[in-house]
């Protein structure tokens, strides 16, 4: 078993061993939006380390989008490159935890679709990708 490295953002990695710690159970919105947040674990691609990230929960079908929005920052968020290297996660969405695969979605038209339902489950979406000159990259987690 590879080792955990919790995020080095204090607020991150609370809402990990909240979210984790209760089983699902407490941990489970984005701080004052009341909004539905998963866990992804992932590998740190140069490490080999277990990562656990949280993200907006957005649901396609039995699938989950993924979007490294980070809050319109100029670059992406780590976890994209270990997502770009190793397509293996597990989606922990409450008391639920999947293995899944997650690829990136190079598409127009589907990920059109998909940032559709991102911007509906997570309206500032649309205002990190306005306010950056990176396209926010989109994954897409379907069952293993
Ligand atoms: N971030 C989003 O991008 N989208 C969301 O929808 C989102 C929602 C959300 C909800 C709740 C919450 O608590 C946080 C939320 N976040 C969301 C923030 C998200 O959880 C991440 O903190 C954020 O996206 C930044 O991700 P990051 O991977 O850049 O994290 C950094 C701070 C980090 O953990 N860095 C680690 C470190 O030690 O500095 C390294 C991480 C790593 O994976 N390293 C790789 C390795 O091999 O281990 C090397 C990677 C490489 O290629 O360099």
């Amino acid at each position: 078993m590879a080792e955990y490295v919790p995020s080095p953002i204090k607020w991150v990695r609370e809402q990990v061993e909240r979210y984790e710690g209760s089983g699902g159970l407490e941990g489970t919105e984005l701080l004052d939006t009341g909004l539905p947040v998963i866990i992804v674990t992932h590998r740190g691609n140069k490490t080999g380390v277990i990562r656990k990230t949280p993200l907006m929960r957005v649901q396609d079908g039995a699938g989950y989008v993924l979007v490294g929005s980070q809050g319109g920052a100029p670059k992406h968020p780590v976890w994209v490159y270990n997502l770009r290297e190793s397509a293996s996660v597990e989606i922990r969405d409450r008391t639920e935890v999947y293995t899944m695969r997650a690829r990136e979605v190079e598409d127009a038209a589907e990920r059109s679709r998909l940032w559709s339902l991102a911007v509906a489950a997570y309206p500032p979406y649309a205002d990190y990708q306005a306010k950056t000159e990176r396209v926010i990259p989109v994954f897409l987690a379907e069952p293993a």
